[in-house]
């Protein structure tokens, strides 16, 4: 296979409700969407997923440009390859910078899934039909407007909630969520806003009596000891978001026993095949996957859906459908879900057509690259 031209389309999408996390609120996303077409003119789709800002990880929708541009693109037009497992080889000088590659990656697996005639999910290797999708929830002016957001997605259907939480909303938002849906699959995530104080530890332990299936990066992405000394302390398991960014890095968590429970993302791993590589790991090591989210348009969306349906991934995944973030996505049909069950697609490639003239239409800046 030859990619011969790629191009980077930078689409801005405003979101339907407004998204607060530990760190920062977002009204609208700029994703870059990647594009690349082998000799035969097929088209293979794949999306930067970054935030703008340097909150969730250091990578920017403006560094991962640069470096797409600059690095990752020129090292993929016009060379060859037989199988996308080998694309990340062509920038393997490239230290750090996952979200970049990752889209581009996406883009390889696609183009080559496509052009094979079998689904993304054939070709990760992914076994299920359909997926369980969960919803993952910012934070709300109040707790009512909060316990508002959880009933609107129980009542749609979806089997788990996961709320994000910080020093100060913590305990109150998770006690009034428990105690108006007792039996629901509940969670929290923290990204990495807790420090190791006596009040702020004393917060997390608290949440222990709560029946979450997990509590998500506490504590910041470098600090793997207080991840274990907290497991060690606690019966809900500690999921590791932000600190995984390589096989590596799992190793040495899984070795000073930091995590019980491992969120994969796409992005943050670097790509589909490192995230397939990083789900055989867990599975090795018991440990349960989930796939997380960036707040995807449809192209990294589909993406997740696709590695979601790999056998490892048994707790719900947060690919929510399209509707829960914006009014139109970039492809069609949209991500759907009914009663918080997602249908892998059987198609070829995404399974879903990215809608070419909406992307046009909504895109802030391109740039393109031929062989
Ligand atoms: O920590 O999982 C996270 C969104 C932006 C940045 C970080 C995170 C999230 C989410 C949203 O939780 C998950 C989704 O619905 O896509
Ligand atoms: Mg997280």
């Amino acid at each position: 296979m030859r990619v011969t031209h790629a191009s980077l389309h930078l689409v801005r999408l405003p979101l339907v409700h407004r998204f607060r996390t530990s760190s920062h609120a977002k009204d609208h996303l700029d994703h870059i969407l990647v594009r690349l077409t082998d000799e035969s003119g097929a088209a293979g789709w794949g999306e930067i997923a970054s935030a703008s800002d340097p909150f969730y990880s250091p990578e920017t929708v403006d560094t991962c440009w640069l470096v797409a541009e600059r690095y990752l693109l020129p090292a993929v037009v016009g060379a060859r390859w037989e199988d996308p497992a080998e694309v990340a080889g062509l920038w393997a000088k490239v230290r750090g910078h996952q979200f970049a590659k990752a889209g581009v990656d996406i883009a390889a697996w696609t183009l080559w899934s496509l052009s094979g005639g079998v689904s993304l999910a054939t070709a990760l290797g992914g076994v299920r039909d359909s997926v369980v999708a969960g919803v993952s929830l910012g934070i709300e002016p109040t707790i009512d407007d909060l316990l508002a957001q959880v009933g609107k997605h129980v009542d749609a259907g979806y089997p788990r909630v996961k709320l994000k939480i910080a020093p100060g909303w913590d305990v109150e938002p998770v006690r009034a969520a428990r105690s108006s849906f007792p039996d629901l699959q509940l969670h929290v995530d923290a990204n990495g806003a807790y420090g190791e104080s006596e009040e702020e530890v004393r917060a997390l332990r608290a949440l222990d009596e709560y029946g979450l299936s997990m509590i998500e990066q506490p504590f910041a992405p470098r600090n793997l000891l207080a991840h274990a000394a907290l497991q060690r302390d606690i019966e809900t398991p500690v999921c590791l978001d932000e600190s995984i960014d390589t096989l590596d890095d799992l190793r040495t968590a899984v070795v000073l026993g930091a995590l019980k429970v491992l969120n994969i993302k796409v992005s943050r791993l670097g790509g589909l095949g490192p995230a397939v590589a990083a789900h055989d790991l867990a599975a090795e090591h018991d440990i349960p996957v989930w796939c997380g989210g960036m707040h995807e348009f449809g192209v990294g969306r589909a993406a997740n859906v696709a590695l979601s349906s790999l056998p490892g991934f048994t707790l719900p995944s947060d690919v929510s459908a399209s509707d829960k973030y914006y009014e139109r996505d970039v492809v069609t049909p949209p991500i759907t879900a009914s009663a918080g069950v997602v249908e892998v697609p059987t198609g070829p490639g995404l399974g879903h057509v990215v809608d070419e003239a909406f992307v046009q239409a909504s895109e802030v800046r391109t740039v393109e690259l031929r062989a």
